[in-house]
């Protein structure tokens, strides 16, 4: 493999690289011009331009199942890529965006698939933003671009903002060195390409994501449902806030009662409220598969997700079994589970084994509700970052506050009553004010509040009114603007 100053230079040599007094597409002046079309002319040379981008996104570990180039000019060094390393592709149709129903991203891939976006040159990082945007609109993660030339005029740190990192070959300033060096260029070229790269920086975007940050940083606060909706990746925490948004309600009902027709009355009573029910399937003394069904179409007739609290917390390949087979074959039926993290990611990569191709969530548990449990400190720091490790996977926590604030993640909180309090056997209440408005998560999940009412109906409601009136006084709303 030939060194970086060999490919600057050949770049040079076929124009790709040019040096004068260029008026770029903004109005603005530019010392410096690239074109990197010309290279479809210098097959060995794409080539060669394939194997950098490959090392500079390999060597720092980016995670990618698939790549996809920025149109035009990188589609070709994707391709080559994707042949030389058998890394399927994906293609971005770059039509207007009132396309109709054809479909924007051509090839094979399932929600959660992470994809590496591979790009020729970045000045602002828009073009990798609005590809990053069709890919994450149909589910694929995007966390990783290659570049061969960055201009360094603020795009990286703008990507960054949003969540994905840019590796590139070389930089302006580095080109410029390159040519200096062997002579190409002269030093009052070289400081005029760098006073124009000190006046020319793009700032990072203050909408979106950069808003989310902000929003929640500075004042606690989070996005509405609608707009955190745009942003996640998941289809399922898509699907999941699009109810909580068109429902109004914030309320997961948690049916902890013994027999099927208990379950399905309740939850035909109180679906109206809740954009969850959640289930203990293996407290249910007559279940039997019809009990499923049934549960599924009071989902359909309710418009609500089926989370079953089954907590695994053993081996990846045993919880696969667990989560698949036996009596319940939860991964069939339940839109959600739950893991404990403790036996470490494999747990996590078990679940996914067999839930990701189901488009399946897993909620890790970060907290626990009762006294005295161990779920604090570090094991829930622990717990957070293993879920940003599988967030293809990992929809959020059961936790008792806001833990990250990175709005992929949902944070659900067990253990509440509309007043304070606890049981006999270490359960602790806090209220739905408490949990959304005072501690930042976004679901309360409420049992024996609701199941245990003269009339469970009513208090599904009062709950849901509770829940969703801290939400709009602790959440912002804003318009994710374009760029
Ligand atoms: O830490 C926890 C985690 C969970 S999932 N504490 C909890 O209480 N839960 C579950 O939430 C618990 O298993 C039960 O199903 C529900 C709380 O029920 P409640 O009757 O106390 O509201």
């Amino acid at each position: 493999m030939e060194n970086v100053d060999n490919l600057v230079l050949k770049l040079f040599e076929i124009e790709a690289l040019k040096f004068g007094s260029f008026t770029l597409k903004s109005g603005i002046q530019s010392p410096v011009y690239f074109d990197l079309r010309v290279i479809v002319s210098y097959p060995s040379l794409m080539n060669e331009v394939a194997d950098f981008l490959w090392q500079a996104a390999e060597k720092p570990n980016a995670k990618f199942v698939l790549l996809c180039g920025v149109p035009y000019t990188a589609l070709p060094l994707a391709t080559i890529m994707s042949a030389n390393h058998n890394v399927p592709m994906l293609i971005r149709r770059k039509e207007a965006k009132d396309y109709g129903t054809k479909k924007m991203i051509e090839g094979k891939f399932k929600p959660g698939d992470t994809c590496l976006i591979v790009e020729d040159v970045v000045t602002s990082g828009s073009s990798v933003m609005e590809t990053a945007d069709s890919l994450s609109k149909v589910g694929i993660v995007v966390t990783d671009a290659v570049v061969l030339l960055d201009r360094e005029q603020g795009g990286k740190q703008r990507l960054e903002h949003k969540g994905i990192n840019l590796y590139s070959v070389c930089g302006m300033s580095g080109i410029c060195k390159i040519l200096e060096k062997h002579g190409k260029l002269d030093s009052p070229t070289v400081k005029q390409v760098d006073d124009f790269l000190a006046k020319n920086i793009f700032k990072p975007d203050t909408s979106g994501v950069k808003l989310t940050e902000q929003v929640s940083k500075k004042s606690k606060k989070s996005l509405r449902y609608h707009e955190r909706a745009e942003i996640v990746a998941h289809p399922l925490s898509k699907q999941l806030l699009k109810i909580m948004d068109s429902k109004q309600t914030n309320l997961a009902f948690s049916v902890d009662v013994t027999k099927c027709q208990q379950v399905l009355e309740l939850v035909d009573k109180v679906g109206p409220h809740v954009c969850i029910v959640k289930t203990h399937v293996d407290i249910i003394e007559d279940f039997n598969d019809d009990f499923i069904t049934a549960l599924q179409k009071l989902a359909d007739k309710h418009n609500f997700l089926i989370f079953e609290d089954r907590k695994f917390a053993d081996i990846g390949n045993t919880v696969k079994h667990q989560y698949s087979s036996g009596v319940y074959k939860i991964n069939q039926w339940a839109h959600i589970t739950n893991a404990h993290s403790v036996p470490g990611d494999g747990v996590v990569q078990g679940l996914k084994d067999v839930g990701l191709p189901k488009n399946r969530g897993c909620l890790l548990i970060a907290e626990m509700s009762s006294t005295g449990n161990l779920a604090t400190g570090e094991y829930t720091k622990a717990t957070v970052k293993m879920a940003e490790e599988q967030a293809d996977f990992v929809i959020g926590f059961i936790c008792t506050s806001r833990l990250t604030d990175d709005p992929r993640f949902l944070h659900m909180t067990p253990g509440v009553q509309l007043s304070a309090g606890g049981d006999s056997l270490g359960q602790q209440y806090l209220t739905p004010n408490i949990v959304i408005g005072d501690r930042g998560s976004d679901i309360i999940i409420v049992g024996r509040g609701i199941y245990k009412a003269d009339d469970p109906s009513n208090a599904a409601k009062l709950f849901k009114e509770a829940g969703y009136e801290a939400y709009l006084k602790q959440s912002v709303d804003f318009t994710i603007t374009e760029q």
